[in-house]
Protein backbone atom coordinates (compact mmCIF):
# COMPACT_ATOMS: atom_id res chain seq x y z
CA UNK A 1 0.00 0.00 0.00
CA UNK A 2 2.70 2.47 0.77
CA UNK A 3 4.51 2.06 -2.25
CA UNK A 4 1.55 2.84 -4.24
CA UNK A 5 0.91 6.09 -2.47
CA UNK A 6 4.78 6.87 -3.24
CA UNK A 7 4.37 5.71 -6.94
CA UNK A 8 1.08 8.11 -6.76
CA UNK A 9 2.64 10.65 -5.04
CA UNK A 10 5.44 11.43 -6.91
CA UNK A 11 4.34 12.98 -10.36
CA UNK A 12 2.91 15.43 -8.13
CA UNK A 13 5.86 16.72 -5.98
CA UNK A 14 7.90 16.50 -9.15
CA UNK A 15 5.80 19.36 -10.75
CA UNK A 16 5.35 21.17 -7.63
CA UNK A 17 9.25 21.14 -7.75
CA UNK A 18 9.61 22.75 -11.28
CA UNK A 19 6.71 25.00 -10.21
CA UNK A 20 8.28 26.46 -7.38
CA UNK A 21 12.09 26.50 -9.07
CA UNK A 22 10.14 28.35 -12.33
CA UNK A 23 8.50 30.53 -9.76
CA UNK A 24 11.52 31.46 -7.53
CA UNK A 25 14.00 31.50 -10.58
CA UNK A 26 11.24 34.16 -12.43
CA UNK A 27 11.07 36.41 -8.82
CA UNK A 28 14.48 36.11 -8.34
CA UNK A 29 15.41 37.49 -12.04
CA UNK A 30 15.70 41.74 -13.00
CA UNK A 31 13.24 42.21 -14.25
CA UNK A 32 11.05 40.10 -12.48
CA UNK A 33 8.40 37.30 -14.48
CA UNK A 34 6.43 34.51 -13.78
CA UNK A 35 5.82 31.81 -16.83
CA UNK A 36 2.00 32.31 -18.43
CA UNK A 37 1.84 28.65 -18.55
CA UNK A 38 0.92 28.29 -15.10
CA UNK A 39 -2.25 30.14 -15.46
CA UNK A 40 -4.19 27.26 -16.29
CA UNK A 41 -5.47 25.27 -12.91
CA UNK A 42 -8.85 24.97 -12.77
CA UNK A 43 -9.63 28.96 -11.51
CA UNK A 44 -7.84 30.04 -14.20
CA UNK A 45 -9.36 27.68 -17.18
CA UNK A 46 -12.68 28.67 -15.75
CA UNK A 47 -11.30 32.40 -16.56
CA UNK A 48 -9.87 31.85 -19.89
CA UNK A 49 -13.45 31.01 -20.76
CA UNK A 50 -14.98 33.77 -19.55
CA UNK A 51 -12.11 35.40 -21.16
CA UNK A 52 -13.54 33.68 -24.34
CA UNK A 53 -16.81 34.69 -24.16
CA UNK A 54 -16.70 38.51 -23.12
CA UNK A 55 -17.35 41.35 -25.56
CA UNK A 56 -13.90 42.83 -25.95
CA UNK A 57 -12.05 39.41 -26.57
CA UNK A 58 -12.35 39.23 -30.11
CA UNK A 59 -9.67 36.26 -30.88
CA UNK A 60 -12.32 33.22 -30.29
CA UNK A 61 -14.79 34.46 -32.29
CA UNK A 62 -13.06 35.33 -35.39
CA UNK A 63 -10.94 32.41 -35.53
CA UNK A 64 -15.07 30.40 -35.05
CA UNK A 65 -16.09 32.28 -37.78
CA UNK A 66 -13.14 31.20 -40.18
CA UNK A 67 -13.82 27.68 -39.26
CA UNK A 68 -17.37 27.81 -39.39
CA UNK A 69 -17.20 29.13 -43.07
CA UNK A 70 -13.99 28.24 -44.75
CA UNK A 71 -13.35 24.87 -42.90
CA UNK A 72 -14.63 22.88 -46.66
CA UNK A 73 -11.84 25.43 -48.71
CA UNK A 74 -9.50 24.03 -46.11
CA UNK A 75 -9.80 21.42 -46.20
CA UNK A 76 -9.76 21.47 -50.21
CA UNK A 77 -6.43 23.10 -49.88
CA UNK A 78 -4.94 20.01 -48.37
CA UNK A 79 -6.78 17.36 -50.66
CA UNK A 80 -5.26 18.98 -53.61
CA UNK A 81 -1.87 17.68 -52.14
CA UNK A 82 -2.78 14.80 -50.09
CA UNK A 83 -5.40 12.17 -50.89
CA UNK A 84 -5.07 10.75 -47.26
CA UNK A 85 -3.88 12.26 -44.23
CA UNK A 86 -4.26 12.32 -40.18
CA UNK A 87 -5.06 15.31 -38.23
CA UNK A 88 -3.03 16.38 -34.97
CA UNK A 89 -3.68 19.26 -32.77
CA UNK A 90 -1.37 20.65 -30.13
CA UNK A 91 -3.69 21.94 -27.47
CA UNK A 92 -7.02 20.72 -28.11
CA UNK A 93 -8.98 22.10 -25.54
CA UNK A 94 -12.72 21.56 -26.14
CA UNK A 95 -12.03 21.27 -29.46
CA UNK A 96 -15.17 23.63 -30.17
CA UNK A 97 -13.58 25.49 -32.57
CA UNK A 98 -11.85 22.26 -34.61
CA UNK A 99 -15.15 19.96 -34.56
CA UNK A 100 -16.47 22.49 -37.45
CA UNK A 101 -12.57 21.15 -39.26
CA UNK A 102 -12.92 17.61 -38.43
CA UNK A 103 -16.53 17.41 -39.71
CA UNK A 104 -15.37 18.73 -43.15
CA UNK A 105 -12.61 16.58 -43.01
CA UNK A 106 -14.77 13.57 -42.83
CA UNK A 107 -17.11 14.59 -45.22
CA UNK A 108 -14.17 14.79 -47.83
CA UNK A 109 -12.90 11.49 -46.49
CA UNK A 110 -9.41 12.56 -46.05
CA UNK A 111 -9.27 10.67 -43.81
CA UNK A 112 -10.74 9.22 -39.95
CA UNK A 113 -7.56 10.04 -37.43
CA UNK A 114 -7.63 12.71 -34.88
CA UNK A 115 -4.83 12.68 -32.58
CA UNK A 116 -5.44 15.69 -29.98
CA UNK A 117 -2.94 16.69 -27.83
CA UNK A 118 -3.01 18.46 -24.35
CA UNK A 119 -1.29 18.74 -21.00
CA UNK A 120 -4.37 17.86 -19.48
CA UNK A 121 -5.91 14.59 -18.82
CA UNK A 122 -9.16 15.50 -18.12
CA UNK A 123 -9.28 17.63 -21.62
CA UNK A 124 -8.44 14.10 -23.46
CA UNK A 125 -10.85 11.64 -21.94
CA UNK A 126 -13.51 14.55 -22.56
CA UNK A 127 -12.78 14.61 -25.85
CA UNK A 128 -12.72 10.73 -26.68
CA UNK A 129 -15.34 10.57 -24.64
CA UNK A 130 -17.34 13.14 -26.55
CA UNK A 131 -16.35 13.62 -30.16
CA UNK A 132 -17.08 9.96 -31.57
CA UNK A 133 -20.61 10.53 -30.57
CA UNK A 134 -20.76 14.23 -32.48
CA UNK A 135 -18.91 12.72 -35.47
CA UNK A 136 -19.40 9.06 -35.66
CA UNK A 137 -16.79 7.02 -37.28
CA UNK A 138 -13.97 9.42 -36.01
CA UNK A 139 -10.90 7.75 -34.36
CA UNK A 140 -10.40 9.98 -31.75
CA UNK A 141 -6.58 9.06 -30.79
CA UNK A 142 -5.74 11.54 -26.94
CA UNK A 143 -2.34 12.10 -26.64
CA UNK A 144 -1.92 13.41 -23.13
CA UNK A 145 1.43 15.28 -22.28
CA UNK A 146 3.88 17.87 -23.51
CA UNK A 147 3.58 19.21 -27.30
CA UNK A 148 6.73 17.94 -29.32
CA UNK A 149 6.82 14.43 -26.97
CA UNK A 150 3.23 14.12 -27.81
CA UNK A 151 3.90 15.10 -31.44
CA UNK A 152 6.72 12.60 -31.73
CA UNK A 153 4.42 10.01 -30.24
CA UNK A 154 2.03 10.81 -32.98
CA UNK A 155 3.68 9.23 -35.12
CA UNK A 156 3.60 9.07 -39.10
CA UNK A 157 1.90 5.88 -41.05
CA UNK A 158 3.36 5.26 -44.08
CA UNK A 159 1.61 6.28 -46.81
CA UNK A 160 -0.40 9.68 -44.98
CA UNK A 161 0.41 12.97 -44.85
CA UNK A 162 0.43 14.87 -40.93
CA UNK A 163 -1.49 18.04 -40.64
CA UNK A 164 -0.47 20.01 -37.64
CA UNK A 165 -2.90 22.32 -36.08
CA UNK A 166 -1.69 24.98 -33.76
CA UNK A 167 -4.81 27.20 -32.84
CA UNK A 168 -6.13 30.13 -31.07
CA UNK A 169 -3.25 32.54 -31.35
CA UNK A 170 -1.33 30.08 -28.76
CA UNK A 171 1.91 30.71 -30.89
CA UNK A 172 1.53 34.58 -29.74
CA UNK A 173 2.58 33.47 -26.06
CA UNK A 174 5.81 33.03 -27.46
CA UNK A 175 8.37 35.86 -28.49
CA UNK A 176 9.04 36.18 -32.32
CA UNK A 177 12.06 34.30 -31.27
CA UNK A 178 10.53 31.69 -28.79
CA UNK A 179 7.85 31.29 -31.79
CA UNK A 180 10.69 30.88 -34.32
CA UNK A 181 12.57 28.27 -32.28
CA UNK A 182 8.91 26.35 -31.58
CA UNK A 183 7.85 26.09 -35.35
CA UNK A 184 11.44 25.21 -36.30
CA UNK A 185 10.94 22.05 -34.37
CA UNK A 186 7.81 21.55 -35.67
CA UNK A 187 8.75 21.47 -38.74
CA UNK A 188 12.17 19.05 -37.88
CA UNK A 189 9.25 16.50 -37.09
CA UNK A 190 7.49 16.65 -40.27
CA UNK A 191 8.01 15.04 -43.33
CA UNK A 192 7.77 17.16 -46.57
CA UNK A 193 3.96 17.53 -48.24
CA UNK A 194 2.90 17.58 -44.33
CA UNK A 195 1.03 20.59 -43.56
CA UNK A 196 0.64 23.12 -40.42
CA UNK A 197 -2.53 24.92 -39.95
CA UNK A 198 -1.62 27.97 -37.45
CA UNK A 199 -3.75 30.75 -35.58
CA UNK A 200 -2.12 33.89 -35.68
CA UNK A 201 -3.84 37.47 -34.27
CA UNK A 202 -3.18 40.06 -36.88
CA UNK A 203 -1.94 43.74 -35.66
CA UNK A 204 -4.99 46.23 -35.87
CA UNK A 205 -6.41 49.63 -33.83
CA UNK A 206 -4.37 49.38 -31.07
CA UNK A 207 -7.39 49.87 -28.68
CA UNK A 208 -9.33 47.02 -29.88
CA UNK A 209 -5.93 45.33 -28.91
CA UNK A 210 -5.44 46.59 -25.61
CA UNK A 211 -9.40 46.50 -24.67
CA UNK A 212 -9.52 42.89 -25.15
CA UNK A 213 -6.54 42.23 -22.66
CA UNK A 214 -8.17 44.74 -20.66
CA UNK A 215 -11.83 43.91 -20.30
CA UNK A 216 -14.39 45.75 -18.44
CA UNK A 217 -15.45 42.97 -16.36
CA UNK A 218 -12.18 42.55 -14.76
CA UNK A 219 -11.68 38.61 -15.94
CA UNK A 220 -8.20 39.56 -17.51
CA UNK A 221 -7.16 40.77 -14.33
CA UNK A 222 -8.45 38.16 -12.15
CA UNK A 223 -6.78 35.86 -14.85
CA UNK A 224 -3.59 37.31 -13.95
CA UNK A 225 -4.49 37.41 -10.54
CA UNK A 226 -5.06 34.31 -9.85
CA UNK A 227 -1.39 32.96 -10.29
CA UNK A 228 -0.62 34.82 -7.14
CA UNK A 229 -3.36 32.96 -5.47
CA UNK A 230 -2.48 29.44 -7.46
CA UNK A 231 1.57 30.03 -5.74
CA UNK A 232 -0.02 30.60 -2.63
CA UNK A 233 -2.30 27.94 -2.36
CA UNK A 234 0.67 25.28 -4.26
CA UNK A 235 3.68 26.70 -3.15
CA UNK A 236 3.11 28.03 0.63
CA UNK A 237 3.09 31.88 -0.65
CA UNK A 238 1.88 34.82 1.11
CA UNK A 239 0.96 37.14 -1.98
CA UNK A 240 -1.73 39.59 -1.05
CA UNK A 241 -3.56 40.35 -4.47
CA UNK A 242 -4.84 43.55 -3.62
CA UNK A 243 -1.56 45.02 -3.39
CA UNK A 244 -0.54 44.63 -7.07
CA UNK A 245 -2.23 46.07 -10.26
CA UNK A 246 -3.17 44.20 -13.46
CA UNK A 247 -1.47 46.54 -16.40
CA UNK A 248 -1.42 45.57 -19.81
CA UNK A 249 0.08 46.80 -22.36
CA UNK A 250 0.37 47.01 -26.26
CA UNK A 251 3.35 48.49 -28.61
CA UNK A 252 1.84 48.82 -32.28
CA UNK A 253 5.52 49.55 -33.44
CA UNK A 254 6.51 45.96 -32.85
CA UNK A 255 2.85 44.20 -32.33
CA UNK A 256 3.92 42.99 -28.98
CA UNK A 257 0.76 43.25 -26.01
CA UNK A 258 2.58 42.25 -22.76
CA UNK A 259 0.74 41.77 -19.09
CA UNK A 260 2.10 43.12 -16.32
CA UNK A 261 1.32 43.14 -12.51
CA UNK A 262 2.70 46.15 -10.70
CA UNK A 263 3.46 46.15 -6.95
CA UNK A 264 1.34 48.83 -4.79
CA UNK A 265 3.92 48.71 -2.12
CA UNK A 266 7.10 48.11 -0.96
CA UNK A 267 6.27 44.34 0.32
CA UNK A 268 8.06 41.14 0.81
CA UNK A 269 6.05 37.88 0.05
CA UNK A 270 7.61 34.36 1.67
CA UNK A 271 7.27 31.73 -1.47
CA UNK A 272 7.76 27.67 -0.27
CA UNK A 273 10.39 29.20 2.49
CA UNK A 274 12.56 31.77 0.38
CA UNK A 275 11.63 36.05 0.56
CA UNK A 276 10.82 37.81 -2.75
CA UNK A 277 11.02 41.59 -1.97
CA UNK A 278 8.79 43.91 -4.15
CA UNK A 279 9.28 47.82 -5.16
CA UNK A 280 6.56 50.17 -4.94
CA UNK A 281 6.01 50.33 -8.55
CA UNK A 282 8.13 47.44 -9.40
CA UNK A 283 6.46 45.51 -12.72
CA UNK A 284 6.23 41.52 -12.53
CA UNK A 285 6.24 40.65 -16.51
CA UNK A 286 3.27 37.98 -16.98
CA UNK A 287 2.50 37.25 -20.29
CA UNK A 288 3.02 38.07 -23.70
CA UNK A 289 0.43 37.54 -26.91
CA UNK A 290 1.83 38.82 -29.86
CA UNK A 291 -0.20 40.37 -32.58
CA UNK A 292 1.32 39.60 -36.10
CA UNK A 293 1.11 40.95 -39.81
CA UNK A 294 1.00 38.78 -43.23
CA UNK A 295 4.33 39.83 -44.46
CA UNK A 296 5.71 38.58 -40.70
CA UNK A 297 3.66 35.87 -40.92
CA UNK A 298 4.95 34.75 -44.66
CA UNK A 299 8.58 35.56 -43.27
CA UNK A 300 8.43 33.52 -40.37
CA UNK A 301 7.47 30.25 -42.34
CA UNK A 302 9.93 30.54 -44.95
CA UNK A 303 12.71 31.11 -41.94
CA UNK A 304 11.20 27.82 -39.94
CA UNK A 305 11.11 25.63 -43.28
CA UNK A 306 7.85 25.42 -44.64
CA UNK A 307 6.21 27.45 -47.63
CA UNK A 308 3.19 29.57 -47.22
CA UNK A 309 -0.06 27.98 -48.96
CA UNK A 310 -2.74 30.16 -48.48
CA UNK A 311 -4.13 32.58 -45.13
CA UNK A 312 -7.62 31.86 -44.39
CA UNK A 313 -9.12 35.27 -42.20
CA UNK A 314 -12.45 36.66 -40.82
CA UNK A 315 -14.76 39.35 -42.43
CA UNK A 316 -13.01 41.60 -40.36
CA UNK A 317 -9.03 40.92 -41.37
CA UNK A 318 -8.25 40.52 -37.46
CA UNK A 319 -7.26 37.03 -37.34
CA UNK A 320 -5.84 34.36 -39.86
CA UNK A 321 -5.27 30.40 -39.86
CA UNK A 322 -2.78 30.29 -41.90
CA UNK A 323 -1.87 26.93 -43.92
CA UNK A 324 2.03 25.89 -44.59
CA UNK A 325 3.48 22.93 -46.14
CA UNK A 326 6.65 21.22 -44.97
C1 LIG B 1 -4.20 31.41 -24.89
N1 LIG B 1 -3.79 32.69 -25.45
C2 LIG B 1 -3.83 32.66 -26.91
C3 LIG B 1 -4.51 33.85 -24.88
C4 LIG B 1 -4.00 35.16 -25.56
O1 LIG B 1 -4.82 35.86 -26.16
O2 LIG B 1 -2.81 35.43 -25.50
C5 LIG B 1 -4.31 33.94 -23.38
C6 LIG B 1 -4.92 35.18 -22.79
N2 LIG B 1 -4.34 35.96 -21.94
C7 LIG B 1 -5.14 36.95 -21.61
N3 LIG B 1 -6.26 36.83 -22.29
C8 LIG B 1 -6.16 35.70 -23.04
Amino acid sequence: MRSVTATLAAPVSKARQAFLRDVLEGLQSQPKRLQSKYFYDAAGDALFQQIMHCPEYYLTRCEMEILETQSAAIVSAIRAVASQADLVELGAGDASKSIHLLREWMRAGIGNRYYPIDISGNIIRHLQDTLPEQIPGLDVQGLNGEYMEMLARSGQTPGRARVVMFMGSSIGNFTPEEAMGFLSEVRRQLRPGDFLLIGFDLQKNPRLILDAYNDRQGFTRDFNLNLLTRINRELDADFQRHHFLHYPTYDPSTGACKSFLVSLRDQAVHIGGSIIRFRKDEPIYMEISQKYTPDGIREMASSCGFAPVKNFTDDKNWFVDALWQA
